[in-house]
């Protein structure tokens, strides 16, 4: 076949036409690759959104926590996720709970401070976990949720058939936390509380005066602290499962919760095989230091002095006190403060290392000044010129503290059999996850409501589930033969 003859105007016009495609593909191309770009930068995450800061959701939405904590350090964990949104579903005994809810009574017939301000924004149900119905809707219960969470003493959880194994298979993308009082070794078996923790965790052998006997804290390091961690523990394998889509066993022992608050004591345990504890007032005093770290009284625990000190009123209320560091940077503005100019050019005040054996004078001295002084009167002037200080509130004072209760730190709650009572809010603020902190509920408010709308049991099915005694008290339930 004859080749048809092209004119030039075609020929021209066939030109731009193939020159126009070929941008379009080039357009095409360019715009795949800026997406793809975007899309390797974003990390695969979604838009940003466009909502109002605060209102695109909590930032544990749509997870589910099958909470089957008690007393203090498993609540903790489960009441701070809940805090963060997650659906919290506290499982209890039926007709006993949670041992907490009666203990430190301070409202006859209601439940105690104790349990109310550690199971706040959760949820309850009441399940025999020894029944064999019982057993079933933990299975159910299981599969719904995301993760387990547990502080039942060790084996416990074994006994009632809840085996890692039989979680796993039921549910493998389900995350099994625990705390326990021992990490695996000689005391793996052993119940432990709060100062049992303390204790074999290292931190009470610090605190108190020299020649006194070792000293716990009031701040629950022990069951709060291994609480906390725990919490992190099954955020990051929320995490991690979202890459590997399987679940994992989370455990925290109370002893390593407490030696990781208490590190800085085990780093002063390695420093003393160098030499003197230099900022420990024994070492101004001349006092030689044992084989381990000593109890340091008020000594501050980082490299700056620091003690506590008498403001007035100290006679008639034993919290008139404030905590004075002797920071360096600022050494001129306390002499100032204290009449005491000429030791900030005073060879034996005028440099940290001079200070260190004249500490207990110095902090007497500065003492005679805040003693003419209330707390709040010496943190005003001291923090005016930068010097760090701080009062020692009383849980009075930090009840009626008006900016704590501004901030949601302490939130005031109805409960329908208590009143009205403080708990402490949600100490992490989050600028797009807004904390709703709701009183906790009552034995079992939650149990027709969970087992009908969240596991899909029938009305039915639920009357059946109560004359079985699963989910009742055993003297209200006509209560089947346990397994
Ligand atoms: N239905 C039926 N039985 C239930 C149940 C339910 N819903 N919930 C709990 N139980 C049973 C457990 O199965 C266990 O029974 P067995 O021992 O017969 O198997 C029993 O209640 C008691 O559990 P426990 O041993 O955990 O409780 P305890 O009061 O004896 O000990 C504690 C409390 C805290 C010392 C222990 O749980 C523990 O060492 N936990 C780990 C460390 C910890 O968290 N300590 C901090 C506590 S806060 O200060």
């Amino acid at each position: 076949m004859p080749k048809r003859k092209t004119s030039t105007k075609a020929r021209q016009k066939l030109a731009v036409k193939k020159s126009a495609g070929k941008k379009v593909v080039k357009l095409k191309a360019k715009k795949t690759a800026a997406k793809a770009t975007a899309k390797a930068a974003a990390n695969g995450l979604p838009r940003p959104s466009a909502k109002p800061w605060g209102q695109a959701g909590k930032a544990l939405d749509g997870v589910r926590i099958l909470d089957f904590t008690h007393v203090q350090s498993g609540p903790t964990c489960t009441q701070l996720l809940a805090y963060m949104g997650a659906d919290v579903i506290k499982v209890e005994r039926p007709g006993v709970g949670d041992i907490t809810r009666g203990q430190l009574r301070d409202v006859k017939g209601a439940d105690s401070l104790y349990f109310t301000m550690l199971n706040g924004s959760k949820r309850s149900i009441t399940i025999d976990s020894k029944h064999p119905k019982g057993k079933e809707i933990l299975d159910r219960l299981i599969k719904h949720c995301d993760v387990l969470v547990e502080n039942f003493a060790p084996g416990a959880l074994d006994r009632m058939g809840l085996t890692w194994e039989h979680i796993h298979k039921t549910n493998p993308r389900m995350i099994v936390a625990s705390v326990k009082g021992f990490g695996p070794g000689p005391y793996e078996d052993c119940k432990v509380y709060e100062n049992v923790a303390q204790c074999a965790g290292g931190a009470a052998s610090t605190p108190g005066f020299r020649e006194g006997p070792p000293l716990v804290t009031g701040a629950q390091i022990g069951d709060s602290g291994t609480g906390l961690h725990l919490a992190f523990g099954i955020v990051s394998a929320l995490y991690q499962r979202i890459r590997t889509g399987r679940g994992q066993r989370v455990l925290c022992a109370m002893q390593d919760g407490v030696l990781n608050l208490a590190r800085v004591k085990l780093r002063d345990q390695q420093r003393l095989g160098h030499g003197p504890l230099t900022e420990y007032s024994q070492y101004g005093e001349g006092i030689s230091f044992g084989k381990a770290v000593p109890r340091a009284g008020n000594d501050s625990g980082g490299g700056q002095p620091g003690w506590i000190l008498k403001c007035k009123g100290w006679e008639n209320d034993p919290d008139s006190y404030i905590y004075f560091i002797t920071q360096a940077p600022v050494w001129g503005a306390i002499c100032d403060l204290i009449g005491k100019p000429e030791w900030k050019s005073d060879p034996d005040y005028a440099t940290p290392p001079a200070r260190l054996p004249r500490l207990r004078h110095i902090f007497d001295t500065i003492e005679q000044w805040t003693m003419t002084k209330t707390k709040f009167e010496v943190m005003d002037i001291c923090n005016a010129v930068d010097i760090p200080v701080g009062p020692i509130l009383s849980m009075k004072e930090i009840a009626e503290e008006p900016s704590l209760r501004k901030t949601g730190t302490v939130v005031e709650v109805d409960h329908p059999t208590r009143g009205k009572y403080l708990t402490v809010g949600n100490p992490i603020k989050m600028s797009d996850s807004i904390t709703e902190v709701r009183r906790s509920p009552l034995l079992g408010e939650h149990t027709e409501e969970i087992l009908g709308k969240e596991l899909g049991y029938s009305k039915a099915e639920i009357a059946e589930i109560k004359a079985s005694g699963a989910i009742t008290a055993p003297e209200k339930g006509a209560r089947a033969e346990a397994a």
